[in-house]
């Protein structure tokens, strides 16, 4: 009797641990194949949530490449003009309704420059909307740089990856229906700010963020709202660190506690920091005016500023991580896949 009692014993126990040993391996196998090396409590921390589509690194990183592959992307160049397509065509294949808004802006030197403004709406029919942007221009001069100083830059990071990350989420919207409806906004004429060494401070206004300031001035669709809206700047550096940026704080400090909160909790709290950083000029300024609350998340380090590569020719594909570009992808996906829609 008590050696049978024994045996069932060792048996049931042997039976629990094949089934726990399996379950482990299986938990494995799911975090080796979507991390690589790294270790994020990934589906079960989660399993609360409501089903978030995959964010594929690999395939923003292949949008960087893309528009990389243009050329820089300067306002009033050829280059420029094909990048814009390219975008326009991109967000129509992924099943986006699109919208440009064509204008000229005055540059900081008198120039004219043709700029497009372009708003890509998914599931245009609900009330409820988060407004996702970048800017998808590139800088015409390398003014941090100490060779080149006028020839333009790259831009893989400082234009490219957010438009990157925000054509992956547009392949995710079209697969995958979130309850609120989502509008993409690539920014134009953003980087063609009066360079450095340029010492004429006569000039009235800011002479970054033309196409957003345009905006502002002349919403499109009109009257356009959003419950609130992210803007993705320089997001795919590698070993990039994101401060709590001042006018985001000032102007959304509970979107910037949620995206923060968010991202600590799909384990990417080493990328998103506690710490204040200073207020950038950047185009969710402007989209703050309007009276839609935007945050801005930037590369900005409280005591290092902007990256290194900032405004160099060093911001090439070089300096491009996959893993940056998902830290950032996956927390914005999981934020608004389980953002609830109007009722
Ligand atoms: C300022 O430099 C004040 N505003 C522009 C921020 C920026 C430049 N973002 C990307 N490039
Ligand atoms: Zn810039």
């Amino acid at each position: 009797m008590s050696l049978y009692c024994t045996f069932k014993t060792i048996l049931i126990t042997t039976l629990l641990f094949i089934v726990f040993a399996c379950d482990t391996e299986k938990k494995e196998e799911g975090s080796r194949t979507t991390g690589g090396e790294t270790n994020k409590p990934k589906g079960n921390a989660n399993k609360a949530e409501v089903d978030v589509p995959d964010f594929n690194a690999d395939s923003a990183y292949y949008f960087i490449e893309r528009q990389v592959a243009l050329g820089p992307r300067v306002p009033g160049t050829q280059e420029h003009m094909e990048t814009g397509n390219y975008l326009i065509e991109q967000l129509e294949g992924f099943g986006a309704r699109v919208q440009v808004q064509s204008f000229e802006a005055e540059a900081y030197d008198g120039t004219m420059l043709p700029l497009r403004n372009i708003f890509a709406a998914f599931y245009p029919e609900k009330t409820r909307r988060i407004l996702l942007a970048a800017h998808w221009d590139t800088r015409p001069f390398a003014d941090k740089d100490d060779e080149r100083e006028r020839e333009p830059i790259m831009g893989a990071n400082d234009g490219g990856s957010g438009v990157g990350v925000l054509l992956e989420i547009a392949r995710m919207l079209q697969e995958s229906e979130p309850s609120v409806g989502v509008d993409i906004m690539l920014f134009d004429g953003e980087d063609y700010g009066q360079p450095q060494w340029d010492t004429d401070y006569s000039r009235k206004g800011e002479t970054y963020c033309l196409g957003s300031q345009y905006w502002a001035e002349n919403k499109m669709p009109r009257n356009y709202a959003a419950y609130y809206g992210i803007l993705l700047d320089m997001v795919g550096a590698e070993n990039a660190r994101f401060g709590r940026e001042y006018y985001s704080m000032q102007y959304a400090p509970t979107i910037v506690d949620k995206v923060w909160e968010k991202a600590r909790e799909l384990g990417y709290g080493s990328f998103f920091l506690q710490e204040q950083a200073g207020g950038i000029t950047d185009d969710h300024y402007f989209v703050n005016q309007t009276g839609i609350p935007m945050i801005d998340i930037i590369e900005y380090h409280p005591q290092r500023d902007f990256g290194w590569y900032h405004h160099t020719h060093d911001d090439n594909m070089d300096i491009i991580s996959r893993r940056t570009l998902e830290a950032v992808g996956e927390t914005v996906s999981h934020v608004i896949w389980n953002e609830e829609g109007s009722k």
